[in-house]
């Protein structure tokens, strides 16, 4: 059988890459980045009209903008990425032939197909059920049959990454276990499988609802298992972008794991604990008992908590170790000074870490306490958290990773180098207040995917207080410097892939299986498939990274304190 087996080795990493895999990463990426564009005009949209003092569009475009900018942001623009980041986690770090490239680009256009369907849905007009399209609620067919297609064509990516994975076994092109980024990313497939056989299990009789061949959906059933759905998606997210962190650390500065049995193990417990987690979306909903929902949000939940703490340590621990073998030993804190922070791959990963873990994380906690969770449930709180997570976490997390792509995948210079870097910090920083000001305004309990505060003409009105006001103004602020910081990257990305100077590099050579793998590798490439030990190092070696935790920790129990505090003012009993 003809197999193609055109490799190339990126001089400057020593990346070998398949040249079916490659083309697939691009198109991946750049379809993402597409998505990424659209969703990043209509927030702008959005943030507009929430931003009362300018209140831009009326009801029925804010709820149809509000729809599609969920779904082209944490639908089309993440998965498409992730789709990328598998094939390279497999295919590229592997140095093997991606398996099945035909049946890789059978997935992609049907997720093409299916994303361009779902908008032609929401644009239309009827389908403005927002992102989780609660029944009874209903779109038109299209919107749903635009998921399933696109989730069938993820599946099939799904499928074509597991195929690498047994190719690059068959074929010995590598030693032992697989890399820690590529563990991470088999974490975000498996998690991904179970994620699309929920979203099919809902949204199938959800679409026959929709052409009338069932005639009824039962609005708890729906929640339940579309949460199974919504909230795994989330946790393919955090274990791509975990990975992505991993690797930004071993690129930049040849960080090793601190203990590869700690890491693997932290992303193990995504895999058995995190589903379970989907019930901190239901903890205000009636039907369902309060043993189930404490068990799921409590025990469960903290064990996937525990996880995401555990990467959040060893992967500035690593740097910190990394940076202190080249000298940078001083004090607690000279590692983190002397690092790279113009370089945006590292102040992109830095930031997404520590705003994923402070602002996401903590807040995360917070809300999905059943107790708690009445504070804020349906606040505008919920997206402040969320953007915190997926798009301080993920999004900064991927922006970072594509200034590491535009030269060694694409080939290219990266146009406007001053801009990159500051592009992290306009984005990142920008989003940081975003998120906060929003959980400040919805503490002060602003609802979410609200067209209007003032209520004007309702019959039955409610003031909310001026600092209310003031912090919606000032999220809009925050929401505009950040939506600035997306420009700016879309701008540089897109122009240095079709405009940017072309690296001459040695092209694509005919490798065969048994001849073993292409040249040798250079540090990137050995740094990012290399090794940690099993077994952290006796001693803590990261001294610095120890007092951002425990600065975290107290952050973490402070805050969380408050809000029982709080809690117990909501509802005064005499
Ligand atoms: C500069 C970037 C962004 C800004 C300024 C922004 C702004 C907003 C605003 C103002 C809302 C409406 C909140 C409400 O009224 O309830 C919203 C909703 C949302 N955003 Fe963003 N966003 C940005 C980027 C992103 C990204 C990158 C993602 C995903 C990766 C995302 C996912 C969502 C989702 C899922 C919703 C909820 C939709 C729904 O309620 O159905 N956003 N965003
Ligand atoms: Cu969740």
């Amino acid at each position: 059988m003809a197999v193609n087996r055109m490799f190339r080795t990126c001089p400057s990493t020593g990346l070998v890459y398949h040249e079916a895999a490659e083309k697939l990463i691009r198109w991946n990426a750049v379809a993402g980045v597409v998505a990424l564009l659209f969703g990043g005009i209509l927030a702008l949209l959005v943030t507009a009209t929430r931003w009362q003092a300018i209140h831009l569009l009326p009801p029925d475009w804010f709820y149809l903008v509000l729809t599609a900018h969920g779904l082209n942001m944490l639908v089309f623009w993440i998965i498409f990425f992730e789709i990328a980041v598998l094939y390279f986690a497999a295919s590229v770090l592997l140095k093997c032939r991606l398996a099945t490239p035909r049946w890789a680009w059978a997935g992609f256009w049907l997720m093409i197909l299916g994303a361009l369907m779902n908008n032609v849905a929401v644009f239309r007009g009827d389908s403005s059920v927002m992102f989780t399209s609660y029944a009874p609620m209903g779109a038109h067919p299209a919107f749903y049959l635009g998921l399933i297609l696109f989730a069938v064509g993820a599946l099939i990516a799904c499928f074509v990454f597991f195929g690498t994975l047994v190719v690059g076994r068959n074929e010995k092109t590598y030693n032992g276990s697989v890399p820690l980024v590529t563990f991470g990313a088999v974490t975000a497939a498996i998690i991904a499988v179970f994620t699309i056989a929920s979203g099919a299990i809902i949204l199938i009789p959800t679409f026959l609802w929709s052409v009338g061949l069932v005639d009824h959906i039962d609005s708890l059933m729906y929640r339940t298992v579309w949460w199974a759905f919504g909230h795994s998606s989330q946790q393919i997210n955090v274990a791509a972008h975990v990975s992505v962190w991993y690797a930004i650390a071993a690129i930049v500065f040849g960080a090793k794991p601190m203990s590869e049995k700690v890491s693997r193990t932290a992303f193990l417990l995504y895999i058995c604990f995190l589903q379970l987690a989907s019930a901190h979306h239901l903890l205000a909903d009636p039907g369902l008992t309060s043993n189930w929902k404490i068990f799921n949000t409590s025990y469960a939940m903290y064990l996937a908590v525990l996880a995401s703490m555990v990467h959040g340590l060893t992967v500035p621990g690593a740097i910190e170790v990394a940076q202190r073998e080249k000298g940078f030993n001083s004090g607690l804190f000279e590692w983190l000074r002397k690092a790279p922070w113009s370089n945006p791959a590292f102040s992109s990963m830095f930031i997404s870490l520590i705003g994923f873990g402070f602002l996401g994380g903590i807040s995360g906690v917070m809300m999905g306490t059943e107790q708690l969770n009445l504070i804020i449930h349906n606040t505008i709180y919920v997206p402040g958290h969320f953007h915190a997570t997926v798009v301080i976490g993920t999004t900064l997390a991927f922006m970072g990773l594509t200034y590491f792509l535009i030269p060694t995948l694409f080939r290219r210079e990266v146009m406007f180098p001053a801009m990159a870097k500051w592009q992290p910090y306009l984005f990142g920083l920008g989003m940081c207040g975003f998120s906060l000001f929003m959980m400040g305004a919805g503490t002060l309990g602003v609802p979410r995917r609200h067209w209007d505060i003032s209520f004007a003409g309702n019959a039955l009105g409610h003031e909310f207080p001026g600092t209310a006001w003031l912090m919606m103004a000032l999220m809009g602020i925050f929401g505009l410097a950040a939506i600035v910081g997306g420009a700016m990257y879309l701008i540089n990305t897109v122009g240095s892939v079709f405009f940017g100077k072309k690296i001459e590099t040695p092209g694509f050579v005919h490798v065969k299986a048994k001849d073993g793998a292409a040249p040798p590798w250079q540090p990137v490439a050995v740094a990012i498939t290399g090794h940690g030990p099993s077994i952290g190092t006796a001693g803590f070696v990261a001294p610095g990274t120890f007092l951002l935790a425990m600065v975290f920790l107290i952050s973490f129990v402070l805050y969380y304190f408050v809000n029982w505090k709080y809690l117990s003012t909501v509802w005064p009993l005499s």
